[in-house]
């Protein structure tokens, strides 16, 4: 007995283009799961399935059943990074397997420990910016999070200094980086007919894949003419043998994974951390408590790595932060084989299933009536794992099984390290305390118009 995904009805050639809002998508999804109950369908160039509780994400996270899809703006994403581990179809591609068992080790949280000076330079150079600054200054959080995430990721992974802070323009990769990204959002919602009359545009798209790919090659000579024997991702990825075939990442497929992790790395920890802050403003208890451990733990004295193994509140501050605000928020499945979700949706191989992590992270049935709220002691290890054991795939911010985030450790000891220094050594205020939270979607979510200010602690020398 199946029975009928219910969803918006739609009209015969645009399907339900009125229902969803192109600037906010994800907004609008949420809103008519509150209409449509946890399952439904849409139409817009297809049919698309939405899951939007626990139950269903953990039926869809059995990677025997269903596998990830490029989406619509992936696939135009492709267009710089080919089959680079995060726009690959997968397995299928022997590039995806090659670099993803490559980087694993590379990105394990071992290896993550030997950049935490790096991330250091860059977390204290944000604190002098503020600093210096002073109370007067109103602080955008998502743009100077943004040359944080940027400047900490591009030194990591290519030894590369673009210096954000130093300049009111972005570094011209940074710019080409952005544009190429809305572009490609904006083509995946046209169709090839409308895309003709883009000439323009199009041309520089073109042109602002060939920087990207240029200023990564340029990287490569440089370090191929100027060897050292550091441990860090550059010499991981040009050097890295993959175990199974033998085979090292090609010239082609290094450039490739070097742009996808600028992509992948950067605004997602950005928002991850100007939502925390967001929410630690909007709940002066939870803020206090966060403090209170770092001054407990970290006193004045230097941040070392052995201290981010010991803030339990913080990490679950970062957890609760991407449970209500997970910056990437949603990710694209289908079927392997026709099959039904819940023993009566059928679901034809091959149509997109999005989860959509904003609501599944908020079901009532694994959350709570409170599910809502900020509320980070519910992320504390114990409850954390106990919750996660009764039910499965109900928080996944960083997505599901082998194609998950390879990126996981380095975004964890970031957002920890800049979390833990901001607090050490500033009181912030927000600029405007009525603020309401706006989303600002791209490819990942973001706090819109947020502004805070930072005070200079006294107790630091
Ligand atoms: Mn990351 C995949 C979320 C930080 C590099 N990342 C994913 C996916 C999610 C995700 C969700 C799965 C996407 C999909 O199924 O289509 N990532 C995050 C979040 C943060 C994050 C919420 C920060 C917070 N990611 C990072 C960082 C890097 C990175 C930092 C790089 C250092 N992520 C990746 C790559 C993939 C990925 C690469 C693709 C992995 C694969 O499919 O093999």
């Amino acid at each position: 007995v199946s029975e009928t995904i219910p969803g918006p009805p739609g009209l015969p050639i645009v399907g339900n283009i009125g229902d969803i809002d192109a600037t906010n998508p994800i907004q609008s999804m949420c809103n008519l799961t509150l209409k449509y109950g946890p399952i439904w369908k849409f139409y817009l160039g297809g049919e698309r399935v939405i899951v939007a509780n626990q139950a269903h994400m953990d039926e869809v996270c059995n990677e025997e059943r269903f596998s990830k899809i490029i989406a619509a703006s992936l696939e135009q994403v492709r267009n710089g990074v080919h089959d680079g581990l995060f726009t690959a179809y997968g397995p299928q591609e022997k590039n995806w397997g090659i670099a993803h068992r490559v980087l694993l080790p590379q990105l394990g949280p071992l290896a993550i420990r030997n950049m935490f000076n790096e991330m250091h330079d860059i977390a204290s150079q944000l604190v002098m910016k503020w600093a210096r600054h002073g109370v007067d200054h109103k602080i955008h959080v998502t743009d100077d999070f943004t040359r944080l995430t940027l400047d900490t990721i591009a030194l990591c992974a290519m030894d590369y200094r673009f210096n954000s802070y130093y300049y009111q323009r972005m570094h011209p990769f940074v710019d080409a980086m952005a544009d190429f990204l809305k572009t490609s959002g904006d083509r995946a919602r046209r169709d090839p007919i409308s895309q003709m009359f883009y000439g323009a545009e199009s041309a520089k798209y073109w042109r602002d894949i060939e920087l990207l790919r240029k200023t990564s090659m340029d990287v490569i000579k440089t370090r191929r003419d100027n060897p050292t024997d550091k441990k860090d991702l550059l010499n991981g990825m040009l050097n890295g043998v993959d175990p199974k075939t033998g085979e090292k990442m090609s010239d082609e497929n290094v450039i490739d994974n070097m742009i996808t992790f600028l992509i992948a790395g950067h605004e997602t920890t950005s928002g991850l951390l100007s939502f925390t802050f967001y929410y630690l403003l909007k709940n002066p208890r939870a803020y206090e408590k966060a403090q209170q451990e770092v001054d407990d733990v970290i006193g004045a004295s230097p941040i070392t790595v052995d201290h981010l193994t010991k803030l339990p509140y913080l990490n679950a501050v970062l957890r609760e932060s991407l449970r209500l605000q997970p910056t990437a928020p949603s990710v694209g499945l289908t079927a392997k084989e026709d099959t039904t979700i819940g023993g009566k949706y059928a679901v034809k191989a091959g149509v997109p299933i999005v989860a959509l992590f904003p609501m599944i992270h908020r079901d009532p049935v694994a959350y709570g009536e409170d599910a809502e709220e900020f509320r980070p002691e519910r992320m504390l290890d114990e409850e954390f794992d106990r919750r996660n054991k009764e039910f499965p795939n109900c928080w996944k911010p960083f997505g599901n099984g082998m194609r998950a985030c390879i990126g996981r450790p380095f975004a964890w000891q970031e957002a920890l390290l800049v979390l833990a220094i901001l607090l050490q050594n500033f009181n912030f205020s927000m600029e405007d305390s009525s603020y309401q939270l706006q989303i600002k979607q791209t490819l990942t979510i973001k706090p819109k118009d947020f502004y805070m200010r930072a005070h200079l602690r006294n107790h630091v020398s």
